[in-house]
């Protein structure tokens, strides 16, 4: 027996598969490379069944005993747990009004029934809640890119790259990353037709392997100081386009001065950008040179320059390089930018109006929760509240302070570090256990249908029934129901819609049996192609109609750090931050393979494909007395983690990597011992996008000798459960 069915993770991209059934339950699951190439990248398919069918499986409702955080429960019945929910619910809105209920940023259901969809459905009805914009994803890079192109679809299909003479991938390791089920395909087939490939990255990802890459390291955050420095060269040796600067770019003389040095005295040349960059003027020089010439050339950006504290400014310099070698609208060139691929109609579940009309920076809740604005979190499938996000210690603070956050709700498989702040937690059924519809991250001709092959674990309930049990109470069941009793019934709803734009699409029984469509039609799109082609008639939805290097409403907005060009402006916690001296090193985290954020991070199997680790360069091991495999303490002042080193030359100076995503697990003295990131991260917001600045982190090590005197060394495996998880009785 099979039955075909589809991950939905935000995992970069969408995998299809058939389930083997063996007595009513699946065995096995196989997939198939041809449709979705990505799965020849990512192991994490490998443990579908070992990570959603754990022992370590959420199974009744709890409510919280202890303190907020302790992760102390009992277990309630379903009943109760409805009843708390509405109760408080209607307390919140009663004592502190609609708009201090908040559903938090999640990405455990990336499909088209998502839980916080529901939950925001049903607050709209009851009178609304504190709306959100940007993600932890793009936030830099997709809020500034209409400013510069009016839009955020600003990338191109890969199957164009088989064009280019030259990739440059920017802060880029889609071998991990994915980032489309087909981009690391054309990349590989790239590389076997000789384009040369480039890597920029303080690490030698594993991009840089996978392709036999050239890699350039460079220090976290300078990006746009290597763009600029890039533009520079290009126009002082006269290699610049000047023809596509002259029509289509707004203000691009402004930009031209910064960089001559009119402005202020300093040309941003080569040997300007080496010393913020790390990279040899010579070796910047001929990147430019190389990238100006190879026409067209492709330079794709990732999403790890921008989780800077900068990052907005690098976003906009190095789309500008895109413009100055005049490689926009050209299949095999590119645009910078976020890079969001304009598909297929994709369906949709429409929201009802939120009459509370404000809106926060997703980043920016524990600010709006610690100055009283947000008294309710429904925290459903997502681990921001407290993995996720920044400062995990002083965001725990924050949360288990009961006189700001009142009541807290968490929806999710297992007993994580979000799950412990809940006053209710809930336990979900998983991708095996319902019916979803999911779509492919940016390109892919398909649509993917997720069918239920397990039975719930224990008394796991998808979220949108027991908010029906709260719409119900509310009186509100009808409004929220809009007479679909089931998930499926909102599924069959919403492709039917899409039927009518996506004629292509088989009726939904077959859709559904297939576990999804793949389109014999197949798409391709070269953005902003109209506009280059003809321009008369296809100006950019900028204000000017042009690309705007100089912007005059980020002029209008004057923020510091934001000047109106696309000039370098460092961040904070930079190698010129006071704190340097004693915090030396600077720590990025970036996207391992082995968990989908912090997805599969209990899984063993996976923890072995890379297991969790502190990335250290050789020489400054050496300095610190440290070898590879011993244990130190990475910290600064907002945290401490003991993790084991590795020590390598694929990373640069000066520079520390730990993945993100693993389990939060503090000890009694407050310190990390599986390696989470964000216990050394700030809150501090970016300053345009009001963005995470994850990878603009400070932090120093203690080397295994002093490590010793400290009291010996545990880092947690991949195994242990979380402290303070309570067997619910
Ligand atoms: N395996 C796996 N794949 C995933 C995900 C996952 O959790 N696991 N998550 C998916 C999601 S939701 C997202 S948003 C994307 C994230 O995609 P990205 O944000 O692109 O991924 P990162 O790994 O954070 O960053 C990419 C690279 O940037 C480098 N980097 C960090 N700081 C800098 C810098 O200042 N300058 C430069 N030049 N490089 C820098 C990192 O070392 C890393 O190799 O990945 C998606 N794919
Ligand atoms: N330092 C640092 N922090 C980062 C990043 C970084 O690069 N560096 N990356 C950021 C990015 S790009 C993102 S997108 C966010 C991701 O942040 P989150 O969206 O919070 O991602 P996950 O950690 O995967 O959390 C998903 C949760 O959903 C649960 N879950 C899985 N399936 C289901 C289901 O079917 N139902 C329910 N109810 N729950 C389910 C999982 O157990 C998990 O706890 O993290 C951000 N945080
Ligand atoms: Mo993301």
């Amino acid at each position: 027996m099979f039955v075909n069915s589809a991950g939905r993770f935000n995992c970069g991209g969408r995998c299809s598969f058939r389930a083997v059934m063996e007595e009513g339950k699946p065995v096995r699951l196989v997939f198939n490379p041809d449709k979705t190439p990505c799965v020849k990248q990512c192991p994490r398919h490998a443990g579908y069944l070992d990570t959603f069918l754990s022992e370590d499986r959420l199974r009744y409702p709890m409510k919280r005993t202890g303190r907020r955080g302790d992760g102390a429960f009992t277990r309630i019945s379903w009943e109760e747990a409805v009843g708390i929910i509405t109760e408080n619910w209607k307390a919140v809105k009663e004592q502190h009004g609609p708009a201090s209920r908040y559903v938090n940023y999640s990405s455990g259901v990336s499909a088209l029934a998502r839980p916080d969809y529901f939950a925001k459905r049903l607050l709209a009805l009851d009178g609304g809640f504190l709306g959100k914009y940007n993600s932890y994803s793009t936030a830099c890079t997709a809020f500034v890119t209409p400013y510069i192109y009016g839009t955020t679809l600003t990338g191109s299909s890969s199957v164009f790259l088989a064009q280019s003479k030259l990739i440059i991938l920017w802060g880029h390791n889609p071998a991990e990353t994915i980032f489309g089920a087909y981009l690391m395909e054309n990349l590989i087939a790239a590389k076997k037709a000789g384009i040369p490939i480039v890597v920029l990255d303080p690490r030698r990802n594993r991009t840089v392997d996978k392709l036999n890459a050239r890699w350039i390291p460079i220090r976290p955050g300078t990006d746009g100081a290597l763009a600029c420095a890039m533009a520079y060269e290009i126009i002082r040796h006269h290699h610049e386009d000047r023809r596509f600067l002259d029509t289509f770019c707004e203000g691009f003389d402004h930009y031209e001065d910064y960089l001559a040095g009119t402005t202020d005295g300093v040309p941003k040349s080569a040997e300007w950008a080496q010393a913020i960059t790390g990279i040899e003027a010579e070796t910047i020089r001929g990147l430019a040179l190389e990238y100006a010439d190879a026409k067209p050339a492709a330079l794709l950006s990732g999403w790890g320059p921008q989780r800077t504290s900068n990052g907005e400014q690098g976003v906009r310099a190095i789309a500008t390089l895109c413009c100055v070698t005049g490689n926009i609208g050209k299949e095999g060139g590119s645009a910078g930018g976020v890079g969001y691929v304009k598909g297929r109609f994709q369906p949709t579940l429409h929201a009802p109006p939120n009459p509370v009309t404000e809106a926060i920076p997703s980043f920016t809740w524990t600010e709006a929760v610690d100055r009283g604005a947000i008294k309710m979190i429904l925290n459903l499938g997502g681990n921001t509240l407290v993995n996720q996000h920044s400062d995990v210690n002083r965001t725990a603070a924050i949360l288990r302070d009961e006189s700001k956050c009142a009541f807290i709700v968490v929806s999710d498989l297992f007993m994580t570090s979000s799950a412990r702040f809940a006053d209710v937690l809930l336990p979900a059924t998983s991708f095996l256990e319902t019916a979803n519809i999911t779509m492919p991250w940016e390109e892919g001709d398909y649509l993917l249908h997720t069918n239920k092959i397990a039975e719930p674990v224990g008394e796991s309930r998808f979220e949108y029934d027991w908010l029906c049990e709260v719409a119900h109470h509310l009186g509100l069941a009808a409004a929220f129901t809009e007479g679909k009793p089931s998930v499926d019934d909102w599924l069959r709803s919403a492709y039917e819609d899409l039927r009518t734009v996506e004629r292509e699409l088989p009726p939904y029984e077959t859709f559904r049996a297939d576990g999804g469509y793949f389109y014999t039609q197949k798409t391709a799109h070269t953005a902003f192609k109209q506009q280059i082609e003809d321009f008369a008639h296809n100006p950019f939805s900028t204000p000017s109609g042009k690309i705007e290097i100089y912007s005059r409403r980020l002029a209008a907005m004057a923020i510091p750090g934001i000047p109106p060009i696309p000039a370098y402006t460092e961040g904070f916690e930079t190698i010129h931050d006071p704190r340097i001296t004693r915090y030396p090193f600077q720590l990025i985290g970036w996207h391992t393979r082995r968990r989908c954020h912090s997805i599969h991070d209990n899984n063993p199997r996976m923890e072995t494909l890379d297991p969790q680790c502190c990335v250290m360069n050789t020489e400054d091991a050496a300095r610190y007395g440290v070898q590879d495999g011993d244990p130190i303490e990475v910290f600064n002042d907002r945290g401490r983690i003991r993790i084991t080193a590795r020590v390598t030359d694929g990373i640069m100076r000066g520079v520390l990597a730990i993945a993100q995503g693993a389990w939060w697990q503090p000890d009694a003295e407050g310190i990390d011992r599986r390696g989470n990131i964000n216990t050394l991260t700030t809150l501090r917001p970016t300053p345009l996008a009001q963005g995470n600045p994850q990878h603009s982190t400070l932090a120093d090590i203690k080397p295994p000798a002093v490590e010793a005197k400290l009291g010996g060394f545990r880092q947690e495996s991949a195994t242990a459960p979380p402290s303070g998880k309570s067997t619910p009785k």
